[in-house]
């Protein structure tokens, strides 16, 4: 078994509803089990700024499936969320799923890269993943969770009630 940390983003059609529904897809597949789940948290949209807010959160599963594996279960579940896949790059989405750590694999394959591109850098990802990550988690090729989060400004981001 494995822990991984999924990101999980929505900003169209009640993103914080999206998002829990997400997550239990995601904690009742017979394949994923959840671990924890962070707050739901809110920032102004990375990338054009013509789209609305975004609702983040951070939750870790354990699987056996490969890396590969489960990246084709969450492009599933995000389809079943009526994701349209060809939208402008960092454009509005119903639901976004990303692998954010597998394990403390490094992975560098064309569809599949870990740590997430940019998860260093990005603070609706950092701080919802030092919610419930253990103190000590190490993001593998960048640093200790909290000297990230430290060097990353919150850029809007909220925790939301
Ligand atoms: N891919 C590579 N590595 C991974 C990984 N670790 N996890 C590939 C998931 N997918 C990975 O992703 C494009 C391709 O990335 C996939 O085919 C997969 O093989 P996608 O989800 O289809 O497209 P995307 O999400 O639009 O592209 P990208 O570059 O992954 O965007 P991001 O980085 O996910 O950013 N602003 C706020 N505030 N909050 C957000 O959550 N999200 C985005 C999207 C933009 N702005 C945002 C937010
Ligand atoms: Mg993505």
């Amino acid at each position: 078994m494995i822990e991984v940390y999924i990101g999980l983003g929505s900003n169209l059609e009640n993103p914080a509803e999206k998002i829990q529904q997400a997550r239990l897809f995601i904690a009742e597949h017979a394949n994923m089990s959840e671990l924890k789940f962070s707050s739901l948290y809110s920032s102004p949209p990375m990338g054009p700024k013509d789209q609305p807010d975004y609702v983040n959160a951070v939750m870790s599963i354990q699987t056996a499936l490969s890396a590969i594996d489960l990246l084709r279960v969450l492009q599933g579940i995000e389809n079943d969320f009526g994701r349209d896949r060809d939208v402008i790059r960092w454009g509005a989405r119903t639901l976004d799923l990303d692998i954010l750590l597998y394990g403390d694999q490094q992975i560098d394959l064309p569809e599949l890269k870990v740590p997430h591109i940019g998860l260093a850098e990005r603070a609706f990802v950092l701080y919802p993943l030092q919610e419930i990550a253990n103190e000590s988690l190490f993001v593998p090729g960048k640093g200790s969770i909290n000297d990230l989060v430290v060097q990353c400004p919150l850029d809007g981001l909220e925790k939301l009630s």
